[in-house]
């Protein structure tokens, strides 16, 4: 049996384990990159480290997420990211430049390489035959000091593509297929590797849309072959000295396998408040819209761009709609400019938004009270909007236009022929908002202003923790819930004491309190805890806050890691029934669950309800040393040189 271009890359990169799924290998990392929301944490961790330069091949710093600037927090934080990366070798990409995942993959991206980033949409890059992984910050970090990433070694899925789309069926309409039929749950230590004959009909931004939104699956990461599609990508963006062919053998082996029939799909759409939420275009058609929502790094390419132009070119939107576009990169920004997409937009009533993540984040554009909003985004968790009651809705860019102009969701099939568009074949090169290092950044004086706060350190796992359960929550809390986002938070990312008030701002308010009052906490949590995002600030800040322990019935795959990093155990009921029995406000006892720990199982006391358990953990013998060494900085400091 032949190989799978998955385990051909990881093999190139292991520093240590065997490709055994389940079991923790290391790998070499080529690049990485961080966006400003995770990126002043991930450099105060570096700094840290006391390393004078980054040891990866590549490492880019984007300015993306904290745009807004009703503060001068954002502004603070660009500085210090500035400074940061001139000081340590990083390429600096300033804001303007456009979203992280959409310029790496223009500029930056690399068949056969790996890259780590502090974002869970790194994996966009994947779409380039790259091995692109979303991790917490520190763990960039580290790759950034020259040490290896840690993972489970996967599982691959081969999905086999074949057919061709059908007019008006886009590259989303694929993951929203494989969202339907695998949900957000359940792929955790998968890598979802494309390949078959349909595979060569998609472009590399179609199938960096798929990619994209497999971290909605929870997988860790996903990949597609570089091919002579990939080729012409890259030759098109004047940098075909950086391609190269990478692929599976024709008889490789998967671990498991799906099949998409390209021509029977239609167009799919994700309901609130899921990305698994998915039903036929028909059975949500007719739903009334207030807004839509053209962007974000799934779906902001020049060809979305184009396409959506090319739908609203000399119609209006519907008078009841607010519709923004928000181009992907300043390259797709100049390019539809200078083709006249848009001017399109812009005569159809379109509100043009800076190249930025924007409402995507809940920075801007929170949609009305308790109206529904079509965007062509990745996620719709609950309150991610910016909206607590909000009902946000998922489609492809075809579809947002299309309903853009009839103010409600509208099948785009009948509209007719869709537009002809064609890849273009030189994109515009223009590097100036990319900062180069410059080659001794010895003497770089570094921009700290009064939002960037001291590292708070985790402490070592004790030997026994008593503490109450400070909430009990269900399936699939996302890290948006734990910790959110929008333009009120985001901007705080860099002062671990004042964003801590807001943990679980929206699913009880009263948590923060609760928690420092208490002193110590342990949260209780359904099945995939802490799904969606990289962000470590949802471990730390409730680390801050004093949470000790997580107990919960599956994880997801950066949360876990982030937990363990910043020394909160993460602990798995071993029945259904023990999470069924526990109540809020318990006080759990875990004696002597530092020794405990290598044996594999703890003893959990409800010493509120008066019986005992038996709770599990999936940690590898590393990761115990670094919860009991006070999580993974004082380890990398314990044990460097
Ligand atoms: C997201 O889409 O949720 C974010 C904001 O990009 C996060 C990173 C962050 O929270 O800063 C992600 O996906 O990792
Ligand atoms: Fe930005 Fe949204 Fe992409 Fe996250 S998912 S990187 S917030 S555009």
């Amino acid at each position: 049996m032949g190989q799978n271009l998955t385990r051909k890359i990881l093999a190139d990169h292991l520093v240590s384990g065997q490709l055994t799924p389940g079991t923790e290998i290391a790998i070499r990392v080529d690049q990485t990159l961080t966006q400003d929301a995770t990126g002043t944490m991930t450099y105060l961790q570096f700094e840290a480290m006391d390393i004078p330069r980054v040891r990866t091949k590549l490492s880019v710093s984007y300015v993306d997420h904290n745009m807004l600037q009703t503060g001068f927090e954002n502004a603070d934080d660009h500085r210090f990211l500035q400074t940061i990366a001139a000081k340590y070798g990083i390429y600096f990409s300033r804001p303007g430049n456009g979203i992280c995942h959409q310029v790496h993959l223009e500029r930056f991206s690399t068949p056969g390489e790996v890259l780590l980033g502090a974002d869970s949409h790194t994996v966009t890059s994947g779409g380039a035959g790259m091995l692109a992984i979303g991790s917490g910050g520190l763990d960039v970090a580290v790759a950034m000091a020259g040490g290896p990433y840690y993972l489970p070694a996967p599982k691959v899925v081969g999905v086999r593509l074949s057919g061709k789309l059908q007019p008006w069926v886009a590259a989303k309409d694929i993951i929203f297929e494989l969202l339907r039929r695998l949900t957000v749950k359940g792929n955790v230590g998968k890598i979802f590797e494309y390949h078959g004959e349909g595979v060569a009909s998609l472009s590399v931004p179609e199938r960096s849309t798929i990619t994209n939104m497999g971290a909605e699956l929870g997988a860790t990461t996903s990949i597609f072959p570089s091919d002579e599609r990939t080729r012409e990508y890259f030759r098109a963006q004047k940098r075909e000295e950086m391609w190269r062919p990478v692929a599976a053998d024709a008889d490789a082996d998967y671990d498991e396998v799906v099949e998409i029939d390209l021509n029977t799909l239609g167009p799919l759409i994700a309901r609130p408040q899921s990305p698994d939420n998915v039903v036929p275009i028909e059975e949500v058609e007719g739903t009334k819209l207030a807004q839509v929502c053209i962007g974000s790094c799934t779906n902001s390419s020049y060809h979305d761009l184009s396409v959506s132009a090319a739908v609203l070119k000399g119609r209006k939107v519907n008078p009841s709609i607010s519709t923004t576009v928000t181009p992907g990169s300043r390259q797709v920004f100049t390019m539809i400019a200078r083709s006249g997409a848009l001017a399109d937009l812009i005569e159809s009533g379109a509100r043009i938004l800076e190249s930025a993540c924007g409402p995507c984040i809940g920075m801007g554009q929170v949609p009305p009270s308790g109206a529904a909003s079509l965007r062509t985004f990745n996620r719709n968790f609950a309150g991610r909007s910016g909206a607590a009651d909000d009902k946000v809705y998922l489609a492809s860019p075809e579809v947002a236009a299309v309903s853009a102009l009839t103010g409600e969701i509208t099948d785009p099939r009948k509209l007719g022929d869709p537009p002809d568009l064609r890849a273009p074949e030189e994109f515009l090169i223009d590097d100036d908002l990319i900062i180069a290092p410059s080659a001794n950044g010895a003497d770089v004086e570094i921009a700290r202003g009064p939002n960037i706060k001291p590292l708070p350190l985790a402490e070592p796992l004790a030997q026994t923790i008593v503490a109450p359960v400070l909430i009990k929550l269900g399936d699939d809390v996302s890290t948006d819930h734990i910790l959110p986002g929008g333009s009120k938070i985001l901007p705080l990312r860099s002062n671990i004491p004042a964003i801590s008030e807001y943990v679980f701002h929206y699913v009880d308010p009263t948590f923060a309190e609760r928690a420092k009052a208490a002193g110590a906490g342990i949260i209780v949590g359904g099945s995939n805890y802490g799904q969606g995002s990289s962000r470590e600030h949802a471990a730390l800040a409730p680390m801050f806050l004093g949470v000790k322990a997580v107990l919960a019935k599956t994880y997801a795959r950066m949360h876990h890691t982030n937990l363990v990093n910043f020394g909160i155990l993460p602990l798995v009921f071993a029945g259904e029934a023990d999470y069924d029995r526990i109540n809020a406000g318990d006080v759990l006892e875990l004696p002597d669950v530092r020794d405990a720990l290598p044996g594999g199982e703890v003893t959990v006391r409800n010493a509120s309800q008066g019986y005992e358990f038996t709770a599990r953990h999936q940690l590898s013998e590393r990761q115990i040393e670094v919860l009991r060494e006070g999580g993974l900085l004082n380890h990398v400091k314990a044990h460097a040189g």
